[in-house]
């Protein structure tokens, strides 16, 4: 019996997922392993972009572009800009709240994970949400004009620079934050969400001792492909796993996770790529993977639980 679920999540493409998964089992049976290697400190605050999309759009708080807050203003950016300071990052005011909190919070001596849970209770959320480590991590990617953090090459050029290579910063010498193992271990089950396999799930699964757990836990794990018919719904994971020099497909994907994964779910427009998936030695299921309403998303959430059993 699937009781205990935990979660390796990104950012929009997971908390789209979790919106589902939260109608179909008790939301407080679910941990959720959230990728900080976006994380950026701007104008003295720490950012975290993916924990924060999940907690909004799990406190029904998000915006309808997929992060931030619904209906927020930007008044303090224009006087940011008075001050010269950079404004590229579009932090809403609202939104300003949280980073000041967390901020405050880790001032005062809280870790990463305390920090994030004191923001979740304070927002009402029943789902447990852990960063993948409270040391600091970052997601730098080579381009042909240099290497700059993750949110850089995204938000301030626009993902328009040639990707050479991504490093995945700390990543080595960063161990699991409290709770994430032991999330991982007393797991009746393990998703791997629909998110960037190279900048969001990379940086989780490149955490040496998450990675051994994953590879040694009793639980079945099934990850979602977030790329469909060759290519990302949203965001750079296709001009990263290009840059990277492999093929945007599924398989890619699989093939990243194939030494932890029993279970990979990819879209019904892919179904050809099943035998060649297989032969990674997983079991393949091909279903819409495309969540667009509420509906498509408990159905895939449905779908992913059966795969569990
Ligand atoms: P990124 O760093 O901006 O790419 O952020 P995420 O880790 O949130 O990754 C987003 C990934 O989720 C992208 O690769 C998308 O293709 C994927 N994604 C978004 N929406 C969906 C969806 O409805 N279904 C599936 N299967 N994948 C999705
Ligand atoms: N994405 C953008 O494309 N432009 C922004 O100005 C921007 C600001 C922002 C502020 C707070 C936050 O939590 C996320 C924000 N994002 C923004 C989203 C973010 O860049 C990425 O979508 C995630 O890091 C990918 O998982």
């Amino acid at each position: 019996m699937i009781q205990k679920i935990t979660c390796l999540a990104g950012g929009v493409g997971a908390a789209k997922f979790l919106q589902g998964l939260i109608n179909v089992m008790p939301p407080e049976d679910i941990t959720v392993v959230v990728n900080t290697g976006d994380d950026i400190e701007l104008h003295g605050l720490h950012i975290s972009p993916d924990p924060d999309i999940v907690m909004y759009t799990l406190a029904d708080l998000v915006d309808e572009k997929g992060w931030g807050i619904r209906g927020d203003t930007f008044n303090s950016l224009g006087m940011f800009q008075k001050y010269g300071l950079e404004t590229w990052f579009k932090l809403g005011d609202k939104d300003l709240a949280t980073h000041i909190y967390r901020t405050h919070l880790l001032k005062g001596g809280f870790s990463l994970d305390k920090a994030t849970h004191k923001l979740c209770q304070a927002l009402g959320l029943k789902v447990k949400i852990l960063p993948v480590t409270n040391k600091r991590i970052a997601s730098q990617i080579v381009t042909d004009v240099g290497k700059m953090h993750f949110e850089e090459y995204l938000v301030k050029r626009g993902a328009r620079d040639k990707v050479l290579d991504v490093v995945l910063e700390g990543t080595d010498l960063a161990n699991p934050a409290p709770g994430v193992i032991e999330s991982i271990k007393s797991a009746d089950g393990i998703i791997v969400c629909p998110s960037n396999p190279i900048v969001s799930i990379g940086p989780i699964q490149a955490v040496q001792q998450i990675r051994d757990a994953l590879r040694e836990a009793k639980a079945r794990i099934v990850a979602i492909s977030p790329i469909i018919g060759g290519a990302a719904i949203k965001g750079p994971a296709d001009k990263l796993i290009r840059g990277l020099g492999m093929k945007v497909s599924a398989y890619s994907v699989a093939s990243l996770y194939s030494d932890f994964i029993d279970v990979f779910i990819i879209d019904e427009v892919d179904r050809a790529e099943k035998e060649e998936i297989k032969k990674l030695g997983m079991k393949v299921i091909a279903t819409n993977t495309i969540m667009q309403s509420q509906y498509d998303k408990v159905e895939l959430a449905k779908s992913t639980l059966k795969a569990l059993e």
